[in-house]
């Protein structure tokens, strides 16, 4: 199994910090999958921060970089497309050509698209980012890891409960997605978060999270999580267990990104500063390669 695992990644490129390709590369290296990555954008740090500088990559340029691998026949070797933040219209629209070309050369491609628009009640990308995602993109993908808002922003509905999830799930599925799978919504107790997964006409589980870190937010946690996701999903048809890691191993790295924070931010003297939530991957290179798996995942 260890052999042909290749992913296209196109995802944003960030010089200091952990979001975009930046989360997704090192954990998919880790788990044994060779990573090309196209640059969605590239700047100096997440949107978070208080200035952000950079490039963003038109489509013109998208379509370069892929004439280039497809006239060197670079083409063949992909077993997986992950597309995560993208920040402009037509850059995304391009993205279905991509799948179009990759799925002609290898029909068992798997397309994870985590469909990156925003959190918490609030969108971090143009709102015309959203008709295309819903009517070009979504339908294309094998796999998709929406947050709750996502769900929301796409669906055109607003997630109140359980029953809500399964209905906009099964939007997602008759849309013909096999997996859909919700990284995080607000309907656990308090203080947990509960992530929901569905394959289609098949198992669905639940999996609830305990909040870490009073309130501190974390940014690139979602694209960690379609990265581990992917790379848990390769080759197995246990879905829940594939979850459990990704939760094992996110959780982890969350863990260890708050014993990195000073006493003053812990104790809530001091408000945390983007760059100290900045995810600490590289220093959990071993909870990546052996989750450790604490919270299951429930099978309803
Ligand atoms: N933060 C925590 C604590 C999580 O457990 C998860 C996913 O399970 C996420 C963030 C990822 O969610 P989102 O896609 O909203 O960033
Ligand atoms: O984690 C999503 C993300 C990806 N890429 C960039 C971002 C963000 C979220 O803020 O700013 C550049």
């Amino acid at each position: 199994p260890g052999l042909n695992r290749r992913v296209l990644s196109i995802q944003s490129h960030v010089v200091h910090g952990y979001v975009g390709n930046k989360s997704a590369a090192f954990p998919l290296q880790v788990l044994g999958f060779e990573v090309d990555a196209i640059n969605s954008v590239q700047l100096s740090n997440h949107t978070g921060y208080r200035s952000i500088k950079g490039q963003v990559l038109q489509e013109k340029e998208l379509a370069e970089l892929f004439e280039g691998l497809e006239a060197n026949n670079l083409l063949q070797c992909y077993t997986h497309l992950l597309t995560g933040y993208t920040g402009s219209a037509s850059f995304l629209s391009r993205i279905s050509n991509i799948v179009s070309k990759l799925r002609e050369i290898n029909p068992q491609l798997i397309y994870v698209c985590d469909p990156v628009m925003g959190d918490n009640g609030k969108m971090y990308v143009p709102e015309d980012l959203l008709p295309i995602y819903r009517e070009k993109i979504i339908p294309l993908a094998d796999i998709i890891t929406p947050n709750q808002y996502e769900v929301e922003l796409l669906t055109e509905r607003k997630i109140s409960n359980e029953s809500d999830v399964w209905s906009a799930v099964q939007w997602f599925h008759d849309r013909g997605i096999d997996t859909v799978v919700i990284s995080s919504s607000e309907l656990g107790e308090e203080n947990e978060l509960r992530a929901f997964l569905s394959k289609k006409n098949d198992k669905r589980y639940i999996l609830n999270i305990p909040r870490q870190g009073n309130g501190i937010s974390f940014t690139g946690t979602g694209d960690l999580f379609a990265s581990l996701f992917l790379a848990h999903s390769h080759g197995t048809n246990n879905l829940g267990s594939t979850l459990e890691k990704t939760i094992a191993s996110l959780q982890a790295v969350i863990k260890r990104t708050l014993d990195s924070m000073p006493a003053e931010v812990l104790s809530g003297k001091r408000k945390v500063t983007a760059q100290e939530c900045e995810l600490k991957l590289i220093q959990s290179k071993n909870v990546i390669e052996n989750p450790e798996v604490v919270l299951k995942a429930i099978e309803v």
